[in-house]
């Protein structure tokens, strides 16, 4: 997203590489042509206990996408990747985001808030509801996917967590261990780590926001967040930082990674606005990953990435133009 943050083309993808998915999708709509649901609820179940041991979970499938539109193939979502913080081309999370270690996971909890302290993440997430949420992902360069996550929503977390009545928003922080992110060792990516990220305390604890503890029935993969990253769909994918080891409730808004490095191309709220163009990427449309031999799959982009209905009005009388 600086200027070394330009998006490659998308590989092309064979054949073979999709079938693991269309798997995938036939148990979906067998699961739902059976009018069940309960195949899929238990093999999420199964899939969301093996996390933790200590996680009692639950599943409660509410999914929020047109039937029409595709899930993206698992392998293109776990290969396709941004997380700078091992190396800034696509396939680098994927080839070295095994070199970091998410066991044990330790998270502190700071700030406007009375759970202050350092828990396992495990911990904050005992007894809370492992929901599946099938959400559309739009990132800043002009690309996206849709993709099944399951977590709890943000909001029962942070419910649990108590902030004060003067807590306004919420910081999240992602690990910094430069031993096992090689990204964090080098001066290319010019980021001051390690990477920040908040939300106002009411888009926080908004329903459709989610914290997500696995994809595509499993354990999140490293290059995608593990053990836990923020999802939240109607923003640019920035917004959703991966592998969180602080929650810290504050007054005044926080000071996030791609807006302190550059705030005229990345906004604080960075919800998606086909009507504001990054000087880089026009957001007026998208690529729909895969593309396939015939093209790039080129689709509008709505206002707040389609959930609309459901957010718009958490910046009622806002200046949006303004407040990108
Ligand atoms: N810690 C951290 N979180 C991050 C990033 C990153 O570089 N570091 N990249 C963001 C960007 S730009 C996008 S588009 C999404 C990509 O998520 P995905 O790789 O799971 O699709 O993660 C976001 N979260
Ligand atoms: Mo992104």
């Amino acid at each position: 997203m600086s200027k070394r943050h330009q998006h490659s083309q998308s590989a092309a993808i064979k054949s073979s590489e999709i079938t693991a998915e269309s798997s995938y999708l036939n148990r979906r709509k067998l699961v739902q042509g059976l009018g069940l649901g309960l195949g899929l609820r238990a093999g999420i179940a199964a899939s969301a206990s093996l996390l933790s041991g200590a996680l009692q979970a639950d599943i409660a499938p509410s999914n929020m996408m047109s039937p029409d539109e595709e899930i993206t193939p698992e392998k293109i979502a776990t290969s396709y990747n941004n997380f700078y913080e091992f190396g800034t081309g696509k396939e680098d999370p994927a080839e070295y985001a095994h070199e970091m270690s998410i066991a044990p996971w330790q998270v502190e909890v700071s700030g406007e808030v009375e759970k202050q302290g350092v828990f396992d993440y495990t911990e904050l997430l005992q007894g809370l509801t492992v929901e599946e949420r099938i959400y559309r992902l739009r990132c800043v360069e002009a690309w996206s996917m849709v993709i099944p996550w399951q977590g709890v929503p943000l909001a029962a977390l942070l419910q649990r967590l108590q902030p004060t009545s003067a807590a306004k928003y919420v910081h999240f922080t992602t690990l910094h261990r430069p031993k096992e992110m090689r990204g964090q060792r080098s001066f290319f990516s010019g980021i001051d780590w390690p990477y920040v990220e908040g939300l106002r305390l009411d888009e926080a604890m908004h329903p459709l926001t989610l914290m997500a503890t696995g994809m595509y029935g499993k354990s999140l993969p490293n290059q995608n967040g593990a053990p836990w990253r923020l999802v939240v769909p109607w923003k640019y994918g920035f917004k959703s930082i991966k592998s969180i080891v602080k929650i810290h409730f504050s007054k005044r808004e926080p000071k996030t990674t791609w807006n302190q490095l550059a705030p005229s191309e990345y906004g604080f709220y960075a919800n998606v606005n086909p009507d504001v163009s990054h000087p880089r990427w026009s957001q007026a449309s998208e690529r729909r990953l895969p593309g396939s031999l015939f093209g790039s799959n080129r689709i509008p982009t709505l206002p707040f990435n389609g959930y609309g209905e459901q957010v718009a009005g958490l910046y009622a009388g806002m200046n949006l133009k303004r407040h990108y």
